[in-house]
């Protein structure tokens, strides 16, 4: 089996090939024009974005959206994550968090698949904290400054064999793949 996955980020469609390997699917680069609308709700951008390419593409296209909500800041950058990374990048989060101590932060992700003409949405959450300091060379994005609750290290710091077994991507993709081999297999 084998999906095809609309990302510009070559770090998000390494992840996902790892995820889904242990599922015996393969993951494919889908390079088509994603239309994202505005929402505080990654599920629903994926789910958008993928009714729209689903038509053009059929089965098997995914779209994930993955956003990074944190508490002291009402959410903020949430699914703007992308933007706020690429204008004032990591040193200007922690900037916005000097003196702050509640430190708390969610990672979402949302996976929406294409079958048989309808969208279904995966999702994966991890809770964490944002570091003081950016720390480890592993990952990408915010890897560097997202602690998982109780592991006392960044995602960067537990690189990706780790990151891949217990992240929002790896729980979003690890619900994708189950339900791909076992109820959407039954229906076919
Ligand atoms: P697409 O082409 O798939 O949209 P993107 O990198 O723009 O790639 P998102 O909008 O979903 O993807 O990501 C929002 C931001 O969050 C972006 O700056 C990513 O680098 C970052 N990000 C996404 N997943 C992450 C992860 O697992 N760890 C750290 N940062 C992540």
């Amino acid at each position: 089996m084998r999906i095809r996955l609309v990302t510009n980020n070559p770090h998000k469609l390494a992840e996902v090939s790892q995820i889904l390997a242990p599922y015996g699917i393969e993951v494919e680069r889908l390079g088509a024009e994603k239309v994202e609308v505005q929402h505080d709700d990654v599920a629903e951008i994926a789910k958008k974005a993928a009714e729209n390419l689903c038509v053009r593409y059929g089965d098997y296209v995914v779209v994930e959206d993955t956003g990074l909500y944190i508490e002291a800041l009402g959410g903020f950058p949430g699914p703007y994550a992308d933007y706020v990374y690429r204008t004032i990048g990591l040193s200007g989060v922690l900037k916005l968090l000097e003196g702050v101590a509640n430190r708390r932060a969610v990672f979402r992700c949302a996976a929406a698949l294409c079958l048989g003409g309808r969208v279904e949405v995966f999702l994966g959450e991890v809770r964490g904290t944002i570091a003081q300091v950016p720390r480890g060379t592993g990952g990408f994005g915010y890897d560097p400054i997202f602690e998982p609750e109780g592991l006392g290290r960044t995602y960067a710091e537990l690189g990706d064999d780790v990151k891949n077994k217990i992240s929002h991507r790896a729980q979003a993709f690890s619900k994708l793949a189950t339900w791909l081999t076992t109820t959407a297999s039954k229906r076919a």
